[in-house]
């Protein structure tokens, strides 16, 4: 509930801390499980306030969940009155997600209040760390986004043989998933065959398949606002044997990480399962990313799962494991899973066969 959630971020802020303005949509959303774009979160120690301007102001009435929704005309006005009702003078904001245009003008605001903007990331903090742990409603959310993209996998998975161009497949993809109830997918899908395949980021051209192709697809759906992620590398007709040997062992990596998956674990353990069997085969350098990320409203949040990560795993976070060997100007491999964090070990939100596709 807002309720609660609002109170625990309290909590989590210092006690010197009157006032907290939440302005992220990502961030207003997951407080007030509201969607709106001009709004803000005004947190008191006293009361809890949306502040919306006129196209939202009914429909977040109508949900208001318990928190007060005020219509703002003048929000400069609005909510210097709020500051001065709750002699707010010390205030918190998201230092990672508003502009420095946007901080100079709160800043002037809480001058004229005789309040100040406090300088640290402390609300970031709270609420990302806040936003690891997911409620049952958000895994059940997340889970029916995966559903959703899994599908579109396997239902695309026959139109692909040689000729067919990678923007056409992921669009394939992507019509699927909106007509089976996703929002819209949850990134620019990435389509990337033969020596794209190598750029662990690619952008879906219009180079078509061809025999003897790795095809690296990574994909999710966005559900009720929750993403899901997950990459598949198949094979188009036979592949050589360095091509499956490099397969084999990203493999090997990947399932590596998932042995060690469990609660307790630092994430940086299960990063450096995997990349062990990487460096070990003789691709140190064909490996240069992080080996996981959580998913949640966002695409890529906390925690990441990276050689530097101090993170800790942790019942209900959903992770992803996703090591890949990139050979430049030659092709590359990427398995990835979006699994759930559990009291004793983890559950694999993606079913996939992980056994190399030939299609
Ligand atoms: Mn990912």
């Amino acid at each position: 509930m807002p309720i609660d959630k609002l109170c625990k971020l309290l909590d989590k802020l210092p006690s010197n801390i009157d006032a907290a303005i939440i302005s992220s949509e990502v961030n207003t959303f997951y407080l007030s499980e509201i969607k709106f774009s001009n709004g803000y979160i005004f947190i008191t120690r006293e009361e809890f306030y949306i502040l919306v301007d006129f196209r939202y102001y009914e429909s977040t009435l109508k949900k208001s969940n318990g928190l007060t929704v005020l219509c703002f005309d003048d929000f400069k006005e609005t909510i210097a009155r709020l500051i001065k009702k709750h002699k707010a003078t010390n205030i918190i904001m998201e230092s990672n997600r508003i502009s420095l245009t946007r901080s100079y003008y709160f800043e002037s605001i809480f001058d004229c209040c005789g309040a100040k903007l406090i300088k640290t990331s402390q609300l970031d903090d709270a609420l990302e760390s806040m936003r690891t742990i997911k409620s049952e409603k958000e895994i059940e959310k997340i889970k029916i986004a995966q559903e959703i993209s899994q599908e579109a996998f396997l239902r695309t998975l026959p139109m692909i043989k040689e000729g067919i161009t990678e923007r056409d497949i992921a669009l394939e993809l992507e019509i699927f998933m909106k007509k089976n109830g996703a929002e819209s997918a949850a990134f620019d899908l990435i389509v990337a065959s033969g020596k794209n395949s190598s750029l662990p980021h690619a952008e879906p051209t219009n180079k078509p398949v061809r025999k003897g192709d790795l095809l690296t697809i990574d994909m999710g759906a966005i559900f009720e606002g929750y993403n899901s992620d997950m990459t598949r590398t198949i094979a188009v007709g036979e592949v050589s044997d360095k091509q499956r040997e490099v397969y084999n062992i990203v493999l090997a990596a990947q399932e590596s990480a998932l042995n060690v998956l469990a609660s307790g674990i630092s994430a940086k353990e299960v990063d450096d399962a995997a990349r062990k069997i990487i460096n070990r085969a003789g691709y140190k350098d064909c490996f240069g990313h992080a080996v996981g990320h959580g998913v949640g409203l966002e695409i890529h949040e906390k925690p990441s799962l990276s050689p530097k990560s101090n993170f800790t795993l942790k019942p209900y976070m959903v992770v992803t494991i996703e090591p890949g060997i990139y050979i430049r100007g030659k092709f590359g491999v990427r398995i990835e899973d979006m699994v759930l964090i559990t009291d004793n070990g983890f559950k694999n939100l993606t079913s996939l066969e992980k056994k190399l596709i030939i299609v």
